[in-house]
């Protein structure tokens, strides 16, 4: 390891749907967390490992900041705010083409009592600011919500800024050994990311509340019986209500075939062989208010 090693954890915290998974994706160029446009997407912290010859970055994916309105909403809030405290680095990542909101507030009256690591502001999507005179006002307005010692104005989208953003990243971090062996990106084995990866399909092909209803529990993942190179997966998506499970299935079964196929597609790049998916739906009524059924679904 080289004199002068550094290396730390970077906790991305934010509102939902400002793009903080899409970012981390982005930043290590190889997709470790789902995102969709649904608020709320990330449940689980992730974490992802940034490599290079002077440093190791442990970026954070952190849960959407929001109002917590069931016990998975404060499981996951909580989740946030943990890793958030915890990290040597906080980043606020801020929808650089919408005005603070009271979620953005939330956020930062944390930032303000409950961290004290440094914090960088990362104003994402500057690809959508329009005028672009309107950044300048728009990056004043999210810097008085706490004492930020940088501002990142980038783009996740088009990949804008984000050299520049890592490389401060780094020079901030403590010096110290690294946390990670060199060929690993995340702490997520492949199994949780196959039930992200399904349940990123139900919250692209969904809408309203049903997405938030969901929950993906893989059964079984083994090669199959005498198929050659064939990996056979089998996954349940829990729903809370019986009207749910019928929008998923959609017409005549149409809509979770094609929630199937899109799943399968990029489960056999994660595999790296062809893959049979199996999709079950499920009721378990108000789970998401249920610890043991939290519990059972992985959210503790
Ligand atoms: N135009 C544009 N869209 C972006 C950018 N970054 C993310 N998005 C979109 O914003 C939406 C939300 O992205 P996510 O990465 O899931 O957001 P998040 O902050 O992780 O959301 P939660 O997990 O719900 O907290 C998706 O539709 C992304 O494609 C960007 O730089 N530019
Ligand atoms: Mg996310």
């Amino acid at each position: 390891m080289a004199k002068g090693f550094r290396s730390g954890f970077v906790a991305l915290v934010g509102r939902p749907n400002v793009g903080k998974s899409t970012l981390l994706n982005a930043i290590l160029g190889t997709k470790v967390a789902i995102t969709s446009g649904m608020p709320q997407t990330t449940r689980h912290r992730v974490l992802g490992v940034a490599h290079s010859p002077q440093a190791q970055i442990v970026f954070v994916d952190t849960p959407g900041f929001h109002l917590a309105e069931t016990c998975l909403g404060e499981w996951m809030l909580d989740s946030a705010k943990t890793e958030g405290s915890e990290a040597d680095i906080a980043v606020m990542v801020v929808d650089a083409s919408l005005k603070p909101n009271e979620e953005d507030r939330l956020v930062a009256d944390f930032l303000r009592q409950e961290v004290q690591a440094p914090k960088l502001l990362v104003l994402n999507k500057v690809d959508k600011v329009k005028p672009k005179e309107l950044l300048l006002p728009r990056i004043e307005a999210y810097r008085q919500l706490a004492d930020f010692q940088e501002v990142f104005p980038v783009s996740a989208k088009d990949g804008s800024n984000l050299k520049e953003l890592v490389a401060r990243l780094r020079q901030m971090l403590p010096e110290g050994t690294p946390y990670f062996p060199e060929d690993q990106v995340s702490d997520q084995d492949q199994e949780r990311l196959a039930e992200e990866i399904i349940r990123e399909k139900v919250l692209r092909c969904t809408y309203r509340e049903v997405p938030h209803a969901v929950a993906i529990q893989l059964e079984e993942c083994r090669p199959a019986h005498n198929k050659g190179n064939l990996q056979y997966l089998r996954a349940v998506i829990y729903v809370e209500r019986e009207g749910q499970k019928h929008i998923i299935l959609g017409r005549k079964g149409e809509k979770l075939r094609d929630i199937g196929a899109a799943a399968r597609q990029e489960l056999e790049d994660l595999f790296g062989q062809k893959v049979y998916l199996d999709l079950w739906i499920k009721t378990k009524e108000n789970w998401r208010d249920r610890p043991d059924w939290l519990r059972a679904l992985g959210y503790e």
